[in-house]
């Protein structure tokens, strides 16, 4: 029927996913084994998004003592047409960083408009799936996906220009960098978005330790079993031999270095193996997995002039826990 072939003609290809390889980035199993030997020992938090680790992260985004995308995400919802005025309105190319399933940038199309919607994360199986039921529900929008490792620099594939840009780095992701790898990361953001661009970001306040606490180490065991997880991916791309049952997670607010720090503690004494080495731990000895910098409104207004952004304009929920930002990058 002709009708039928008009809607297959019309139905939405599936979005294009690169992957950008970074020769500043280290082997992951070299990179692990590293962390894994050095005098304080720590797996780095990238390894916790295998497809497992980004479900588990979605399941934390759920949980009652997780605030913040939730609080992130009233913020946005409260102030849209505010915050799409201040970024130059709609038509843009949005560049959505640590995209994870997209469901962030998604609450922001029907408001932004976006030409080009680019999602760039280290989940690349993961980031094609979300992308590719994105796609359907908005066909009009083009949309790739970009692989990339951001610890070793953002680096977007060569693009036509299709509107001013505006970078997306929701959820605080901006706290699991130390503070001077947070600015070199913003300053990256600011020659990525280009002179008429600018940067919407979230970034979570400091508040009282026992909120933080508990939203690093919920009741349910979910925060555990993500951190947990790790080991289980290491295995498979380092070929240690964690056994993830002589673990406990380990999650702590830390207010002179202003972050809640995560750990794997050892059980009881244990040896872990990998291909021509290993490593024994003592009950108790730790292996730290992330870090997530909290920051006063102050002092992460300071970074972004750092990094060279002109200026910024802020928004918070009523009880101050969550901060969006947007930053002009002239
Ligand atoms: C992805 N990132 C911002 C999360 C955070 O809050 O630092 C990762 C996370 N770790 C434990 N819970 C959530």
């Amino acid at each position: 029927m002709p009708g039928d072939a008009d809607h297959f003609d019309a139905r939405p290809t599936k979005p294009r996913v690169v992957v950008v390889p970074s020769s500043q980035a280290p082997r992951p199993r070299d990179e692990i084994l590293a962390g894994l030997a050095a005098p304080r020992p720590a797996i780095a938090p990238k390894y916790f998004y295998d497809d497992l680790g980004s479900r588990l992260f979605e399941a934390i985004t759920q949980l009652p003592e997780y605030y913040l995308t939730r609080t992130e995400a009233s913020i946005l919802s409260g102030h849209l047409p505010e915050i799409v005025r201040e970024a130059g309105g709609e038509g843009a190319t949005l560049v959505d960083v640590g995209a994870g399933n997209c469901q962030k940038a998604a609450r922001l199309f029907s408001a932004l408009r976006p030409a080009r919607y680019v999602a760039v994360d280290i989940a690349v199986g993961f980031l094609a799936a979300s992308l590719e039921c994105l796609q359907r529900d908005f066909p009009d929008i083009e949309m790739l996906g970009v692989g990339i490792d951001l610890s070793a620099g953002l680096r977007l594939p060569p693009m036509d220009e299709r509107g001013r840009r505006l970078l997306f780095y929701p959820g605080s992701s901006i706290g699991n960098f130390a503070p001077d790898d947070a600015i070199a990361l913003l300053r990256q953001f600011r020659e990525a978005a280009g002179p008429e661009g600018a940067l919407l970001i979230g970034v979570d306040l400091i508040k009282e330790t026992t909120l933080l606490d508990a939203a690093y180490d919920d009741p349910l065991g979910v925060t555990a079993a993500f951190n947990l997880n790790v080991l289980l991916h290491v295995n498979r791309l380092a070929g240690t031999d964690f056994d993830v049952r002589k673990w406990r997670h380990a999650a702590f607010f830390d207010p002179v270095s202003s972050r809640v720090e995560m750990h794997l503690e050892a059980r009881a004494d244990v040896t872990v193996g990998w291909p021509g080495g290993g490593r024994r731990f003592k009950a108790g000895d730790r292996i730290h997995t992330e870090n997530s910098y909290k920051y006063t409104l102050e002092g992460f207004g300071a970074m972004l002039r750092d990094a060279g952004f002109a200026r910024s304009r802020a928004w918070c929920d009523p009880r101050g826990w969550f901060a969006v930002l947007l930053a002009q990058a002239r």
